[in-house]
C-alpha cells in the first residue's frame, strides 16, 4: 500500500463533518478532497526554484471529483461512504457539473499539461479567467442548435481555495510623460483550484481571476434615488469575465474580447512579480512564462511596462529580459484565426502598450508586428519569444514554411516542436477503468506514470487482446444503453462503433463523414442482404453560435438520423446519433466504447488533434488523414494498423489550383453525386426540399477543404474498415497494438520536452 497524502479515516471524518453540517454527499466528498488538498496547496505557492506559470484564455477542466479521488486513493472510502449514504459513487460523479471554461483542443490541453505538471513535479501555475458562464451548453430543437447560458457554478465552488489575492487592472484613459493614467480600473480577483497528481505529492494551482468593481455599491448614487445606476459599475465590471468567446477559430475580436485577454495578463504578470525576491536581473531565473497561443500575448508589450515604468529599465533591457521570460505556443495556421487588433482599438484600450508596441515594431522591423492598421499578436508574440513552438511534427514545419517563413529566416533557433500529448489519468484509468485494470494485470503497476511502458504489451499475449476486446465490448454494451435510454436511439452494440467527436467546422470535415454516411445508405438500401458490417454513426459537438455553415452541418447529421435511424429497410445495419452538448465528460463516455476513431480533417489544416491520441490509447482504430499528429500516432502504431486516405498536405495546395477541382471530383465520382442529390431533392427534409443546398452547392463548387476530392479515397478506407472489422480476431489485434503503441502520447513526455528545450526546469522531488 503506498502512502496517502490524507488518510482514510482523516478523509471519512472530513465527509462526515460536512454532512453533519448540512452538505449533500457530492459537496462533502468534494469538500473533504479539496480540504486534504491545502497542505499541497500551500507548498504549491511556496517558491522555491525555477517555476513555470501557464498562460491561458481557457482551462477546460471537466469534472474534479473522480480524478482527486484517483490520485489520493480515496476511491474505496468514498464508495463506501456513498453506499452508507443510500448512493452510489458514479452517481455522485454524474452530479458534478463540467467546467467547461474552454472551447476545445486548446483549453483541453491546458488542463492536461495542469495534471501532468503535478504528477511529475513540475513547479508551475496556471493563470485563467474564472467565467461565470463557461461555454454554452447546446441542445437540439427539430435538429437544430440552439445554446443556452452554462452555469457551472451553480452548486457553488467546492473545489475552490481563496488565496486572498487581489490586483487592480487599468484600462484606457492616457499616458503623459510616459507615465500611463488608465481611465477605468477594476479588481482582479484571485480563486484557485488545485490539481493534484497522481499519488497526491504535488498539485499545481490554477490561478483563476474574476472581475470586480473597486467600488461594488455607490450609496451615494442610491440616496440620491438612481437605483439601478448605484450598482453600475459592478455591472460592468462583471461583465469582463461573465462568458467566455464561444468561438474555437472564427470570427473578428470584440473590444471584450481583448479587455478579456489584458485582465487575464495584467492580473497574472502583477501576481508574479509581487512574488519575484531576487534581483531584477534573476528573473528569468526564476520564472517562465508560456503563452498559449496568442490570446495572452499582450503580456510582452505589458512586461516591458513593468520593467521600464515600474523597475527603471532600459526600453532594450526590458526587451531582452522579457524575450528570456516568455514563450510562445502556436495552435493553428488558418489564416481567419490569427489574431490581430486594429490599432486604434489597441490605442484606445491600452495606450501606454500601443505606444510601446510602435517602439518594438520600429526596433524590430523584420518582425512584422504592425500591418495596415493592425497589431499582428502572432508577430508580436514570435518577437517577444526565445522559443515558438509548434503542436505537431507537421504543424511546426508548417509553421516554417508559411505563417513564419520571414521570421523563421530571421530567427532560425526559434521555432521548435512539442508534440501535444493527453493524461491517462484522466485519459485511461478515469475514463476505463476496466482497461487500465487488464493492463495492470499485464504488465503492472506503475505504466499510469510512465506511459511509454505501455510497449511492455508487446509481443501481444492472446489472453491480454482477448481481455481489452472484453473490455471493449462491455464498454459498448453500456454506451448502447445510455443512448438508448437518455438518447431514444437503440443500436446493435455488436455493431461497428464509428465516431467522430470535436468541435463542429469545415475544416474537421464532419460533412465529409455524413455525405459518406448517406452513400452507404443508400447502397445498402439497393442491397440489404449483401452482408454488410453494421455501422453506428456518432457525432457530436458544438458550433460556434455565428458560424452559420457549420449550424447547417448539425443540422443535416440530425435529419439524416431522423430518417436512416427510422429506415426499416436499413434497420440495424445503419444508425446514425449526434450526442447533445459535447464536452469533457461525455467525451469520457464515448471515447471507450468506440471502435473506429473519425480524423479526417483536410491535410495541413488541423495543427495537432488530441483526441486523436485518447482514442488510440483506447483501443479505437483511427481513419485518418495526414494531418496533425496523425501522422504521428501513424508512424508509432504502425502503417498495418491505421486506415490513412486522402491528400498530402503538398497535394491539398496543389489540387486547389486546378479550376472545377470539385466538379471534376463530383463528375467522377457517381456515389458522391448521388449522396449531394439528397440535399436538395427533399429525401431528408420534405417540407424544405433544398435547405441543405447550400452544404452541396459548396461541396460541388468553391470546396475549399477539398471533400470532393477526398471523397472517393475516404470511402474506399471505409471499406477496408468494414473488411477489417468483419474479422474480430483481427480487429482485436490491431485495437491492442494502437494501446500499446500510443504511450508517447502522453502528455507526460510532452511536459518534459517544454521543460528541456524552453523552460530550463528540472522536476522537485517528492
Ligand atoms: C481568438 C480570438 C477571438 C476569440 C476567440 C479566439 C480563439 C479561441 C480559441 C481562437 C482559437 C481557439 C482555439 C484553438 C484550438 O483549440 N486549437 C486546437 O489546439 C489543439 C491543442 O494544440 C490542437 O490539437 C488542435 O489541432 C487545434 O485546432
Amino acid at each position: 500500500m503506498r502512502d496517502l497524502p490524507i488518510s482514510e479515516d482523516a478523509f471519512r471524518a472530513g465527509v462526515d463533518m460536512r454532512l453533519a453540517a448540512g452538505d449533500g454527499v457530492a459537496e462533502a466528498l468534494c469538500g473533504a478532497a479539496r480540504d486534504a488538498m491545502v497542505p499541497l496547496w500551500r507548498q504549491a505557492q511556496a517558491s522555491g526554484g525555477k517555476r513555470v506559470a501557464y498562460l491561458s484564455m481557457e482551462f477546460l477542466i471537466g469534472r474534479l471529483l473522480r480524478e482527486t479521488l484517483r490520485a489520493f486513493g480515496l476511491e474505496r472510502a468514498a464508495s463506501e461512504i456513498c453506499a452508507a449514504q443510500g448512493t452510489t459513487l458514479g452517481e455522485v460523479f454524474e452530479a458534478e457539473p463540467d467546467a467547461a471554461l474552454g472551447n476545445g483542443g486548446l483549453g483541453r490541453l491546458a488542463a492536461c499539461f495542469l495534471e501532468s505538471m503535478a504528477t511529475i513535479g513540475c513547479p508551475g501555475v496556471g493563470y485563467g479567467l474564472r467565467y461565470e458562464h463557461g461555454l454554452f451548453r447546446q441542445s437540439l430543437v427539430q435538429g437544430k442548435q440552439v445554446e443556452a447560458p452554462e452555469d457551472w457554478l451553480r452548486f457553488g465552488a467546492p473545489w475552490e481555495l481563496n488565496p486572498g489575492r487581489a490586483y487592480e487592472v487599468g484600462f484606457g484613459g492616457h499616458v503623459t510623460d510616459g507615465v500611463w493614467h488608465p481611465g477605468e480600473r477594476v479588481r482582479a480577483v484571485a480563486h484557485d483550484v488545485a490539481v493534484p497528481g497522481e499519488g497526491g505529492r504535488f498539485a499545481v494551482i490554477l490561478r483563476l481571476w474574476q472581475a470586480e468593481a473597486l467600488r461594488p455599491f455607490d450609496l451615494g448614487r442610491f440616496n440620491y434615488g438612481d437605483h439601478v445606476g448605484a450598482s453600475a459599475a459592478e455591472a460592468s465590471a462583471r461583465a469582463l469575465t461573465r462568458v467566455l468567446y464561444p468561438d474555437d477559430t472564427n470570427e473578428a475580436g470584440k473590444a471584450l474580447r481583448l479587455k478579456q485577454e489584458y485582465f487575464l495578463v495584467a492580473a497574472s504578470l502583477a501576481d508574479l512579480m509581487a512574488d519575484h525576491e531576487g534581483a531584477l536581473a534573476d528573473l528569468a531565473d526564476a520564472l517562465a512564462v508560456q503563452l498559449n497561443d496568442t490570446h495572452p500575448a499582450i503580456a510582452g508589450p505589458e512586461l516591458i511596462r513593468l520593467l521600464v515604468d515600474g523597475w527603471g529599465l532600459a526600453f532594450d533591457e526590458a526587451v531582452a529580459l522579457a524575450r528570456k521570460v516568455l514563450a510562445y505556443t502556436n495552435h493553428t495556421l488558418l489564416p481567419e484565426a490569427l489574431e490581430s487588433w486594429p490599432e486604434g482599438l489597441m490605442a484606445w484600450l491600452l495606450p501606454r502598450h500601443m505606444e510601446i508596441i510602435r517602439d518594438l515594431d520600429a526596433a524590430l522591423p523584420e518582425a512584422g508586428i504592425l500591418d495596415h492598421g493592425a497589431v499582428r499578436m502572432g508577430n508580436l508574440a514570435f518577437a517577444l519569444a526565445h522559443r515558438v513552438n509548434g503542436v505537431s511534427a507537421l504543424h511546426t514545419e508548417l509553421m516554417k514554411e508559411t505563417v513564419f517563413a520571414g521570421l523563421h529566416a530571421s530567427y532560425p533557433e526559434r521555432i521548435v516542436n512539442q508534440t501535444n500529448g493527453v493524461t491517462p489519468r484522466r485519459w485511461i484509468a478515469g475514463c476505463n477503468p476496466a482497461l487500465a485494470e487488464v493492463i495492470t494485470g499485464a504488465i503492472g503497476d506503475g505504466w499510469l506514470t510512465d506511459l511509454e511502458r505501455l510497449s511492455g504489451l508487446e509481443p501481444l499475449d492472446g489472453g491480454v487482446v482477448d481481455a481489452m476486446a472484453g473490455v471493449k465490448r462491455a464498454n459498448k454494451a453500456r454506451l448502447a444503453e445510455w443512448l438508448a435510454d437518455e438518447h431514444g436511439v437503440p443500436v446493435d452494440p455488436g455493431a461497428m462503433f464509428d465516431v467522430q467527436i470535436k468541435r463542429i467546422h469545415e475544416y474537421k470535415r464532419q460533412h465529409l463523414n455524413i455525405l459518406e454516411t448517406i452513400a452507404l445508405w443508400q447502397e445498402m438500401r439497393d442491397a440489404p442482404e449483401a452482408g454488410w458490417v453494421p455501422r453506428v454513426k456518432i457525432f457530436a459537438g458544438k458550433a460556434a453560435p455565428g458560424y452559420h455553415f457549420a449550424k447547417e452541418i448539425i443540422h443535416l447529421i440530425n435529419r439524416v438520423a431522423e430518417r436512416v435511424n427510422a429506415d426499416e429497410v436499413t434497420g440495424d445495419l445503419l444508425k446514425v446519433v449526434f450526442v447533445p452538448n459535447y464536452n469533457v465528460s461525455v467525451a469520457e463516455r464515448l471515447i471507450p466504447a468506440s471502435d473506429l476513431s473519425e480524423q479526417i480533417s483536410t491535410a495541413g489544416k488541423e495543427a495537432s488533434g488530441t483526441g486523436n491520441m485518447k482514442f488510440a490509447l483506447n483501443g479505437a482504430i483511427t481513419i485518418g488523414t495526414l494531418d496533425g499528429a496523425n501522422v504521428e500516432i501513424r508512424e508509432r502504431v504502425g502503417a498495418e494498423n491505421f486506415l490513412l486516405f486522402g491528400m498530402t498536405a503538398e497535394e491539398v495546395a496543389a489540387r486547389r489550383e486546378i479550376p472545377g477541382h470539385a466538379a471534376e471530383a463530383v463528375a467522377s465520382e457517381p456515389r458522391l453525386a448521388r449522396a449531394l442529390e439528397t440535399l436538395h431533392d427533399g429525401t431528408f427534409i420534405d417540407d424544405w426540399p433544398d435547405l441543405f443546398a447550400g452544404i452541396a452547392g459548396n461541396v460541388a463548387g468553391h470546396d475549399h477543404y477539398l471533400v470532393a476530392s477526398d471523397f472517393a479515397d475516404y470511402w474506399r478506407a471505409q471499406r477496408e474498415a468494414d473488411d477489417w472489422y468483419a474479422d474480430a480476431d483481427g480487429w482485436a489485434q490491431k485495437a491492442a497494438l494502437n494501446i500499446a503503441r500510443s504511450g508517447w502520447f502522453s502528455s507526460d513526455r510532452t511536459i518534459r520536452g517544454y521543460m528541456r528545450d524552453i523552460w530550463g526546469i528540472e522536476t522537485v522531488s517528492a
